[in-house]
C-alpha cells in the first residue's frame, strides 16, 4: 500500500493469490499467501524472510496435519468479561498486577472497567462459552460461529413501582480489544429474489437483497496451554452501501435504506430464551449466520484439496439448539447446486456432518417457522414447485423422508403427520427440531432425565424410526477456570493448599477435588473453608451496599435464586415461601423469634420484555422486599433483595457467596440447569426439585447433602390433568399458599389488584403445580434451617459437595462430544 514497486516476487501472482483468483496461481502459492494473510495477519509489502518461512511452514503443515475440526454453531455466546479470564488462562495475572501497579493502576480496578460481552440470554449461551474454554484448554480444534450483535441482552433497570424497565446494551460503544475485525473474510448472503431452473439445469438464485457478512474473530485462550481457539462472529454490512443517486436526488431515506436494513440483521440479540417465533428478522439472522459460516467452513475445507465426499472426515458441525438448523438445507443447496453433488450423495454428506443438541422439551420452545415466510426469504430452499419438474431441491427431503417412514410403518397416517417436517395448518409451519433430527447423525439432550424425556416424548417416533443409537446424553458442564478459580480465588487457593497440588492440576482434572474428602473432618480446613465463605459473603454485601445502599447482615444465611424469570423456574414459589416466612415471624413471640435462623434472600434475573407474568413476578419481589426490609420487627431475621441487571459478572459475585441456592422448577421442565453446578462447585448447597442436572448432582454428592422436595416427573402429567378436569379450590388444596396469596391480594405489599393476573395463574389451572409442591417446599426450607444451625455439619456438607463436582466440568462434556460425535483429537502444540 502506498509503495511504488511491489517488494518481492511477481506482483500479479501476489494479487491473484490475495483475491483468491484460481486460474493461473498454483495451489501452493495460494496456500502460502493465504497463511500470510490469515495466520500471520501480514501483508506482502512487509513480509520478511522469517514471515515467509512461517507461512510456508504453515502451508506445509496443512498437508501434514489435515486434522478434523468441529464447529460449534450457536446463536448465543454469553462470554462475560475477558481480561481476567485471559490473564488467568495465560498464567500472567501476577505479572500484570505488578506491571500495572508500577504504572499507578490497580489491576482489579482495571478489570472492573470491562463491559460484559452479553451476547446471550442465559444457560444456552453461557454453556457455549464454557465449551469454547474447554475446547481451547484441551487443545481440541473446535471453532465457534455466532453473530456479532451491536446490542447484547438489554440492561435491566427497576422502575419506581418495582417493574422491570429495559435499556439497550451498547456494549461496542468503546473499542473492543478482544476482537479482530477481518475485513478480508467476507461473504455475500442473498435474501428474497427468485430462483430459476432452466432446462433441468442447476438453479440460479438472483435478485432480492444481497448483504455482506464480515468476520470478527475473538480469541479463546486455553488454560495453561499456548493453544488459542477462535470464535468467529459475523456482522452484516450493506453490499452496495449508500445509494448516491437517491442521495443526489434529495431522497436521503431511500439512500440509506439498504444500508440500514443490512445492518439491522445483526443489530440486536432477541431477548427471549424460549420463544421467538414468526419474526422475520430472527429468521434472517439465522439464515445469514448459517450461510456465512458454511461458506467459511467450505473454503477452509477446500484448502485441504480433498474430494467433497470426504467433507465429513474433516468437518463436524454441532447445532446448538434448532437455531442453526437452516445450515442443513443450505449445505444441501451448496452441494447440489454449486458443487454438482448428486442429491443422495449430498444427503449422505449432510447426515454424517451435523449433530444436534436439544435444550428443552417445553412445547412452546420448539421452533417452528411459517412456510410462506421461509419461501419468501429463501427462494431456493423452499422451491416446492420444482419437485414436480423432476428436479430435487433441498426441501424435497420432506417427501423423501416421509416416503421412507411410510415404507417402515405402512398406513400409519398419524405417525406421518407427527414426523413430517411440515405441521399442517394455516399457515403451514416447518418444524425445526424434526429437520435437525433427520439431518443429523446424532441427537443429544443435556442431562440424563432430559435425554430420557426427549426419547420418550418429542423424539419418540424418531427413535422408533432411526433406532436408539442415534440418541444419547451429554450432561452439561461448566468451566472450573471461570467458575471456581476466577470467581472464587480464595477457595481455589485453599483447595490447592489442602490437596497440595498446583491449581492448574485440579482445574484441568476436576475429579481431583475428591481428594478433599480425606480432609473433611479436619478442624483447620473447616475453619478456613468457613472463612472463605464469609469473605465472599462480605464481598457480596459490599456490592449491595455500594450499588443499592443497603447494609446486610453477613452472619445470616444467604439464600440465592438467580436465573431467567420464567414460570416453570418458579421464582413465584420462592417469593411465596418468603412471604410465608415473613408472616410466620410476624406471628411469633419475642422468645420464639430468638430461635429463628436469620436469612437474606437474593434474587436476580431478567424477564423477556414481552413476558407479562414474569415481569409481574419481578414487581412482586421488589415490592415485598421494600416492605420486609423496612419492618423493624423482622428485618434482622429476614431480608430480601432483587439485584438488577443480572449478568455473568454479577453471577461471579453471587455464586461464591451463597450458602444455599434454589433450583425449583416443576419436575421435568428444566432440561439441565448449569448454575446449580456453579453453586455446588463453590460449596453452596442445593435446594431443588428432582429435575434436570439436580438429579445427577445428588447422585454425585449424596442425597444427604442436598435438599430435595416436590413431586416427581411421572406424576406431573396426571396432576395437570386433575387440575384441568377436577379442580379443587386453593383453600382446600393448599391452605398455606392460599393464605399467602390472600395477603398479596389484600394489598399488604402494595396494590393487590396489580398482581391478580399472576395470582390467577396459581388459583386457576396452576400449570406449574405450585399448590402441589408448596407444602413440601416449606418443609424443605425448614430442614435447611435446621441443618444450618449446625455450622460445622453444614461446612462439612459444603466441602463434600465441592469435592464431588468433577463430573460437571465442561472438559468432561466437551470430551463426550469429541468422542461420541465429532471424532476429533487434541491437537497438541509443540
Ligand atoms: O439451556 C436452557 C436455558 N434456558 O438456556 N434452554 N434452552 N433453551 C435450559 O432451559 C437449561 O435447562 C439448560 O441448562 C440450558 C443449557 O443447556
Amino acid at each position: 500500500k502506498g509503495q511504488e514497486k511491489w517488494p518481492r516476487g511477481d506482483e500479479k501472482v501476489w494479487k491473484d493469490g490475495l483475491r483468491g483468483v484460481d486460474k493461473d496461481v498454483p495451489e501452493i502459492t495460494k496456500s502460502v499467501v493465504h497463511h500470510v494473510q490469515t495466520s500471520l495477519a501480514r501483508q506482502a509489502y512487509n513480509l520478511d524472510e522469517a514471515g515467509a518461512y512461517q507461512a510456508t511452514a504453515l502451508s506445509v503443515r496443512d498437508n501434514l496435519l489435515p486434522t478434523k475440526r468441529a464447529y460449534y454453531l450457536s446463536l448465543e455466546f454469553l462470554m462475560g468479561r475477558t481480561l481476567d479470564n485471559a490473564l488467568l488462562n495465560l498464567g500472567l495475572k501476577n505479572k500484570y498486577s505488578d506491571g500495572t501497579t508500577k504504572l499507578g493502576f490497580n489491576l482489579e480496578d482495571l478489570l472492573e472497567q470491562e463491559r460484559d460481552a452479553a451476547l446471550g440470554n442465559g444457560g444456552l449461551g453461557r454453556l457455549a462459552a464454557c465449551y469454547l474454554d474447554s475446547s481451547a484448554s484441551q487443545e481440541l480444534p473446535v471453532w465457534g460461529y455466532g453473530l456479532r450483535y451491536q446490542y447484547g441482552i438489554f440492561q435491566q433497570l427497576i422502575g419506581p413501582d418495582g417493574s422491570q424497565l429495559e435499556a439497550p446494551d451498547p456494549w461496542l460503544q468503546h473499542d473492543n480489544p478482544w476482537e479482530l475485525p477481518r475485513a478480508d473474510v467476507t461473504y455475500d448472503v442473498r435474501f428474497y429474489g427468485h430462483s430459476e431452473r432452466i432446462d433441468g439445469m442447476k438453479a440460479v438464485w438472483s435478485g432480492g437483497q444481497e448483504v455482506l457478512a464480515m468476520a470478527y474473530d475473538v480469541m479463546i485462550p486455553g488454560y495453561a496451554t499456548k493453544n488459542t481457539n477462535n470464535l468467529r462472529l459475523w456482522e452484516s454490512k450493506p453490499k452496495r452501501g449508500f445509494d448516491l443517486n437517491s442521495f443526489n436526488a434529495g431522497d436521503y431515506e431511500r439512500a440509506v435504506e439498504s444500508s440500514n436494513s443490512a445492518a439491522a440483521i445483526t443489530s440486536v440479540l432477541y431477548p427471549n430464551d424460549h420463544t421467538t417465533f414468526g419474526k422475520e428478522l430472527r429468521l434472517k439472522q439465522q439464515y445469514f449466520w448459517t450461510a456465512a459460516s458454511l461458506n467459511d467452513i467450505l473454503r477452509r475445507f477446500k484448502n485441504l484439496d480433498k474430494p467433497i465426499s470426504e467433507f465429513p472426515e474433516y468437518v463436524s458441525i454441532q447445532l446448538n439448539d434448532t437455531h442453526p438448523t437452516l445450515a442443513i438445507p443450505e449445505l444441501m443447496r451448496i452441494l447440489v447446486d454449486e458443487e454438482d453433488v448428486k442429491w443422495d450423495a449430498a444427503w449422505d454428506i449432510i447426515t454424517r456432518t451435523f449433530f444436534f443438541t436439544n435444550h428443552t422439551v417445553l412445547p412452546e420452545a420448539l421452533e417452528k417457522w411459517p412456510v410462506p415466510l421461509m419461501q419468501h426469504l429463501m427462494r431456493e430452499h423452499s422451491d416446492f414447485k420444482s419437485m414436480h419438474a423432476g428436479n430435487l431441491t433441498a426441501f424435497d427431503v420432506v417427501s423423501i423422508f416421509l416416503q421412507a417412514v411410510e415404507k417402515k410403518f405402512p398406513g400409519d397416517r398419524e405417525r406421518l403427520a407427527r414426523m413430517s417436517l411440515i405441521e399442517e395448518g394455516f399457515p403451514q409451519n416447518v418444524r425445526m427440531a424434526n429437520l435437525a433430527c433427520i439431518g443429523s447423525r446424532k441427537v443429544n439432550g443435556v442431562a440424563e432425565l432430559h435425554s430420557e424425556l426427549l426419547k420418550a416424548t418429542i423424539m419418540k417416533d424418531f427413535v422408533e424410526f432411526f433406532g436408539i443409537s442415534k440418541f444419547f446424553n451429554v450432561t452439561n458442564g461448566i468451566t472450573p477456570r471461570r467458575w471456581l478459580d476466577q470467581c472464587n480465588p480464595r477457595l481455589s487457593q485453599l483447595i490447592s493448599e489442602t490437596l497440595q497440588l498446583p491449581k492448574a492440576t485440579f482445574l484441568k482434572e476436576l475429579s481431583l477435588l475428591e481428594g478433599l474428602l480425606k480432609h473433611v473432618d479436619e478442624p483447620a480446613l473447616i475453619k478456613k473453608w468457613a472463612a472463605v465463605k464469609q469473605s465472599n459473603k462480605e464481598r457480596l454485601a459490599h456490592y449491595v451496599e455500594t450499588t443499592m445502599g443497603h447494609k446486610i447482615n453477613t452472619q445470616a444465611m444467604f439464600d440465592v435464586q438467580i436465573k431467567r424469570l420464567h414460570e416453570y423456574k418458579r421464582q413465584t414459589l420462592n417469593i411465596m415461601g418468603v412471604i410465608h416466612r415473613y408472616l410466620a415471624i410476624k406471628a411469633m413471640t419475642a422468645e420464639e423469634r430468638k430461635k429463628v435462623n436469620p436469612k437474606v434472600v437474593f434474587f436476580a434475573g431478567k424477564a423477556a420484555p414481552g413476558y407479562y407474568i414474569a415481569k409481574l413476578t419481578i414487581r412482586l419481589i421488589v415490592n415485598v422486599a421494600r416492605i420486609i426490609n423496612e419492618d423493624p420487627e423482622t428485618k434482622d431475621l429476614l431480608s430480601m433483595f432483587f439485584l438488577p441487571d443480572y449478568s455473568v459478572s454479577l453471577a461471579e459475585i453471587l455464586i461464591p457467596a451463597s450458602d444455599i441456592s434454589q433450583h425449583i422448577s416443576t419436575a421435568g421442565t428444566e432440561a439441565s440447569g448449569t448454575s446449580n453446578m456453579k453453586f455446588c462447585l463453590n460449596g453452596g448447597l442445593l435446594l431443588g426439585t428432582v429435575d434436570g442436572a439436580n438429579i445427577e448432582i445428588a447422585e454425585e454428592v449424596g442425597e444427604q447433602n442436598v435438599f430435595f422436595f416436590g413431586h416427581l416427573t411421572p406424576a406431573v402429567e396426571d396432576l395437570r390433568y386433575q387440575h384441568m378436569y377436577h379442580p379443587v379450590p386453593i383453600e382446600q388444596k393448599c391452605p398455606g399458599l392460599a393464605k399467602v396469596i390472600n395477603e398479596v391480594a389484600s394489598g399488604r405489599f402494595g396494590d393487590g389488584g396489580v398482581y391478580e393476573p399472576l395470582l390467577n395463574t396459581i388459583r386457576q389451572n396452576d400449570y406449574y403445580l405450585l399448590t402441589e409442591d408448596f407444602d413440601s417446599y416449606i418443609q424443605a426450607l425448614e430442614l435447611v434451617d435446621k441443618a444450618y444451625q449446625d455450622r460445622t455439619g453444614w461446612i462439612k456438607k459444603s466441602i463434600r459437595t465441592t469435592a464431588k463436582m468433577g463430573k460437571f466440568s465442561s472438559d468432561r462434556a466437551i470430551q463426550d462430544y469429541a468422542q461420541e460425535c465429532w471424532n476429533i483429537e487434541s491437537n497438541k502444540l509443540p
